[in-house]
């Protein structure tokens, strides 16, 4: 955070920030309080009386302390960081930030999940939001992303539509942040278009491991504009170093219970123990002459640009390397806007970026309740704002001088307008012609080419937690006629899968009869959705995370089962090889007593049996020794130990069984596998620990499950 911009940013929000260390405690007008227990009274035994204005005030304050949370993408979490960029992009666009290799500019990122409230679960089956404020010498430029590189609409108009059906239903308010509900899929089953987001959705995509290991997609294609005014379209990607890593489903479902804040406490805390998150910045580029060349519309957002058809760029690095010192503050009050944008990038004729267009300034209006929410420290711009707006609930900024219009002579015609040279924005010269029309382009017709490219792509594994998470959100619609109308849909994606989805859910794979609303009136719906369509075999090997990184442990979180008597030379030894590759190790012991260890020394667990579960971990190791497995193997924790370890060896994460603990060994499921298991590790493995560290490195082993769930 040398840089200067940054420094700048840092500066203005230290401006604005506050300590009470060595404070008197005061009223908000800055009046020092005696008395902070008890009200103003007549006696002691007797009434309050109105004259407490320390009461009142404090209150009153209390009594305004929540505003609306967003609409959608209410949950989410923030870091402070920082892009560093490494290629020049001044070829394709002007943007200053874009084409000075090493610049770094200072971002502010807010990831979110988008169905449930505020305090809902983090492990939600849900799309995130991966939200990116760059602060530029030239403005604010708001990547306003998700996780998942397409959605689920193609025309803004059904924005509102799509999100009354996911959230809880209107009549009894339940389920809180799920889609596996009657509304949702009735909503899907009725929108084709939704097939290829759905595929994401039902993907292990939806269920991240964590923040940090997310892929970043700006979803729309946009335009970069260079200094001669030719046009690219750009298609923007973050790619997480560490790899796209998901949890299993059953892990989910019990994070949310045991810790709901899984990914706000892991992005938290990644980024108090230095292991700063980063990914990868990239983009991939179209000429705008070859934008009619692709088999779908570059307009089309529920479509993606495959990288085997134009690879992505990496041009630099995005790094989270500061917390937020306050949640309310920052995180909360932040206020992206896709039409934050600066010289060198524009919009395209995407409707649905359209539509955004429009929403996020109004909902800003509503949720920060004044039009001066760009005057909250997190969202001012490190360059200085001058216009004529004046004004308006809780304006912070003071300006000097009698003229707020323009032209005016008193202020000597200040602020000028800026001419194109000195940075000023013009909006790319467009020729647009054509009948004013609600209908739908005939080239955004093809709903199905791509979800089956999503779905061929996906590893085996993949794609039955793919089929399995349908079965599990289809179970839980109540009305066979949407069960059957979502199966007639999945028909056109993979017969297959249709008929794997149908047998669970009780309903019989029909044809698809059934008015398309999204179509425009003359598209020939049959040849599209024809069973004698030549058969689609495409894959894409990006949109597999089989095809991740896995060749490290760094920032993954192993959990170390002790007890008394453990062997405390193979524990440390085994720690300090863990952590040296960067991983994080957690003691959990029969209770947070210390831990005496064989040779004498005393270790303090961080968590106990009962405070903790597996699915809080991504490895887990049973320490070496007799003593300890014995205690281990005791009636009362017995039951405790088998389940953690039960459930790693479900979850295909890595085990590893330290000398001595045969017994332990021996009561679990692991003792039931017939043959050799390449991700348990044990006493007779040679080099036992790079065996381990090798596992762990490989996240889950998925291939396993099917052999070890059954
Ligand atoms: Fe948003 N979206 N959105 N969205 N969106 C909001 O703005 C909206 C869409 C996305 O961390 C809201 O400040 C409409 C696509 C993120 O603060 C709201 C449409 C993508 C976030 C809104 C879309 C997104 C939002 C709610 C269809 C991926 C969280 C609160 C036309 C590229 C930002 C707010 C944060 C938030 C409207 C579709 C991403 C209501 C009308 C597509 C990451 O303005």
């Amino acid at each position: 955070m040398k840089n200067k911009k940054q420094n700048k940013k840092l500066d203005q929000l230290d401006t604005h920030s506050i300590s009470n260390e060595n404070e008197k405690l005061t009223t908000n007008q800055g009046l020092k309080i005696n008395n902070n227990q008890d009200s103003l009274k007549t006696g002691d035994r007797g009434p309050t009386l109105l004259e407490d204005f320390i009461l009142r005030e404090k209150i009153t304050h209390f009594d305004h302390e929540r505003i609306p949370e967003r609409v959608v993408h209410a949950r989410g979490s923030g870091a402070h960081g920082v892009f560093k960029l490494s290629t020049s992009l001044a070829e394709y666009t002007k943007a200053k930030f874009l084409t000075e290799p090493g610049k770094e500019t200072p971002v502010f990122v807010r990831f979110s999940t988008v169905a449930g409230s505020r305090g809902s679960t983090d492990l939600a089956r849900d799309v995130r939001g991966f939200a990116v404020k760059f602060y530029t010498e030239e403005g604010n430029y708001d990547l306003v992303a998700n996780n998942m590189p397409v959605f689920f609409i193609q025309d803004a108009i059904k924005f509102p539509d799509l999100i009354h059906a996911v959230k809880p239903e209107p009549d009894h308010e339940m389920p809180q942040a799920a889609s596996a509900h009657d509304t949702f899929w009735d909503f899907i089953s009725l929108m084709p278009e939704s097939m290829h987001m759905i595929m994401w959705l039902m993907s292990d995509r939806a269920i991240p491991r964590s923040l940090r290991m997310m892929e970043g997609f700006g979803v729309h294609s946009f335009k970069f504009i260079n200094e001669e005014g030719r046009v690219h379209f750009v298609k923007f990607h973050f790619k997480p170093k560490l790899g796209v890593h998901s949890v299993a489903w059953d892990e989910a479902q019990k994070i949310s219970g045991v810790d709901p804040d899984f990914h706000r406490r892991d992005l938290w805390e990644a980024i108090e123990n230095g292991a700063f998150p980063e990914w990868d910045f990239g983009v991939q580029l179209i000429p705008e002459e070859d934008e009619h060349k692709f088999d779908f519309d570059l307009l089309d957002p529920t479509k993606i640009v495959p990288e085997e058809e134009v690879p992505v760029q990496i041009i630099g690095t995005l790094t989270l390397n500061r917390n937020p010192d306050n949640f309310f503050a920052e995180t909360e009050q932040i206020a992206f806007h896709p039409g934050h944008i600066i010289p060198g990038i524009d919009f395209t004729n995407d409707p649905l970026l359209q539509g955004r267009l429009f929403s996020y300034t109004d909902t800003q209006l509503s949720r920060l309740g004044s039009p001066n929410f760009h005057e909250i420290p997190i969202n001012r711009s490190v360059n200085s704002v001058h216009n004529n707006q004046r004004d308006g609930h809780m304006r912070q900024q003071i300006v000097k001088g009698k003229t707020s219009y323009e032209p005016n002579s008193l202020g000597g015609g200040c602020p000028f307008q800026a001419m194109m040279s000195e940075g000023g924005f013009a909006s790319h010269q467009e020729r647009v012609s054509g009948e004013k029309i609600r209908k739908r382009s005939q080239s955004f017709v093809d709903h199905y080419s791509q979800a089956k490219l999503f779905y061929n792509s996906q590893s085996l594994p993949e794609q039955i937690h793919l089929q399995n998470a349908l079965i599990f959100e289809l179970s839980k619609v109540t009305v066979p006629e949407i069960r059957e109308r979502l199966v007639g849909q999945l028909v056109f994606v993979d017969k297959d899968l249709a008929a794997k989805v149908a047998t669970k859910i009780g309903v019989q794979v029909k044809k698809l009869k059934h008015p398309n609303q999204s179509l425009p009136a003359d598209s020939n719906i049959e040849e599209l959705q024809s069973e004698e369509r030549e058969p689609n075999t495409k894959t894409s090997a990006a949109l597999s995370m089989k095809n991740t990184v896995k060749d490290n442990i760094k920032s993954r979180k192993i959990g170390f089962i002790i007890a008394n008597g453990a062997d405390g030379k193979a524990i440390s030894g085994l720690a300090t090889k863990l952590e040296t590759e960067g991983a994080t190790v957690e003691l959990i012991a029969p209770s947070l007593a210390a831990v005496k260890t064989g040779d004498g020394s005393s270790l303090i667990p961080k968590h106990s049996l009962t405070s903790t579960a597996s699915v809080c971990f991504d490895a887990l190791y049973i320490c070496a020794g007799e003593k300890s497995a014995k205690v281990l193997m005791s009636e009362e924790n017995k039951h405790r130990v088998l389940n953690f370890v039960n459930e790693t060896y479900k979850h295909c994460k890595a085990l590893y069984f330290g000398e001595g603990t045969e017994t332990v060994y021996n009561s679990s499921n692991v003792s039931m596998k017939k043959h050799e298991d390449p991700a348990v590790i044990n006493w007779e493995n040679i080099k036992p620990e790079n065996a381990f560290i090798k596992v762990v490195a490989g996240h889950r082993v998925w291939e396993l499950e099917q052999e070890r769930n059954t």
